[in-house]
């Protein structure tokens, strides 16, 4: 099996527990990374769902084991919980079977540049112009969750009240576009405050990586409930997010290529065709596309 080896990989909102993780992709990605570096960012058991409607497949359980197997055969893994998984909070400093937990960490990165990790929920409160999302898990999220599913089928099927529908989105989507802006704010201050150079975050699902005006990093690792992302970390530092589900295969190919190449210098091999996570057809949109269709539905209106 051939791997796709990074320095670091960060991951976050896996929110294992819930019917919405992607439980399956995810084992098929960490059984493919090899790295020195795995930061867990928070709402990875999703610890609230113990209350009501826990769904916990064996996968789980895998992933778990892969997980710890990985902290024993040389990777450094550090568990920074979220809001959804808060009781570990008071774990903080301990160590278990090798997986270290904080509250936060900085990591360095190859080229010498010092990120502030966090899960980003301790924000909540300074984006509060924005409560509608500002709680991601609650009902609006939800609310979101299904309208990625069902808006395309909805609209055909309205009429009438279609318009209705269309105002209420075009409010949501504004509100989701300001909330998710105020966060990368409020989160680029705290690494200026710090004197870091730059910050990596999850908690709203939206995974991004950008370097903003006065040098900061912003990066989110985004989900594996929607999105399947991840932050990822080379040898030479430099980084980006990469979509499992979309890339996987090409990435992977690569690797074999590179290695190929390494190895048998005078023969030119053909890469092998991998074999690429099957996913339904109806696999829901990524956030991302589904809110750009929802301004296009809204600004045609
Ligand atoms: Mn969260």
């Amino acid at each position: 099996m051939s791997s796709f080896k990074q320095r670091a990989v960060f991951i976050s909102d896996t929110h294992l527990g819930t019917r919405d993780a992607q439980s399956e992709y995810l084992l098929d990605f960490l059984r493919h990374t090899e790295c020195e570096y795995l930061y867990l960012l928070g709402d990875i058991i999703d610890i609230w769902k113990l209350r009501s409607g826990w769904h916990w497949p064996q996968l789980n359980n895998d992933l778990l084991q892969l997980v710890f197997k990985k902290a024993r055969t040389g990777t450094q893994v550090i568990y920074i919980p979220g809001n959804h998984d808060e009781m570990l909070r008071k774990y903080a400093g301990s160590n278990f079977n090798g997986i270290q937990i904080q509250l936060n960490a900085v990591h360095e990165t190859a080229d010498g540049r010092r990120l502030l990790l966090i899960h980003g929920d301790e924000f909540d409160s300074v984006v509060a112009s924005n409560q509608w999302l500002a709680h991601i898990g609650s009902w609006a999220y939800d609310v979101l969750l299904w309208l990625n599913r069902h808006f395309n089928n909805l609209r055909r099927r309205m009429g009438f009240p279609y318009w209705s529908l269309s105002h209420y989105l075009k409010h949501k989507v504004k509100n989701a576009v300001n909330f998710i802006s105020s966060f990368e704010q409020a989160l680029v201050r705290e690494a200026r405050q710090r004197g870091v150079d730059g910050i990596v975050c999850g908690h709203i699902h939206h995974a991004a990586m950008e370097d903003m005006d006065d040098g900061i990093t912003y990066a989110n690792a985004g989900d594996w409930v929607e999105n399947c992302t991840a932050l990822v970390e080379d040898e030479h530092g430099q980084m980006r997010i990469i979509h499992w589900l979309k890339e996987s295969a090409f990435l992977l190919s690569i690797q074999e290529e590179c290695e190929a190449h390494q190895n048998m210098p005078k023969e030119s091999k053909e890469p092998e065709i991998l074999s690429t996570p099957s996913y339904p057809t109806s696999w829901k949109l990524p956030e991302q596309e589904a809110l750009k269709y929802m301004i296009d539905v809204a600004a045609n209106e």
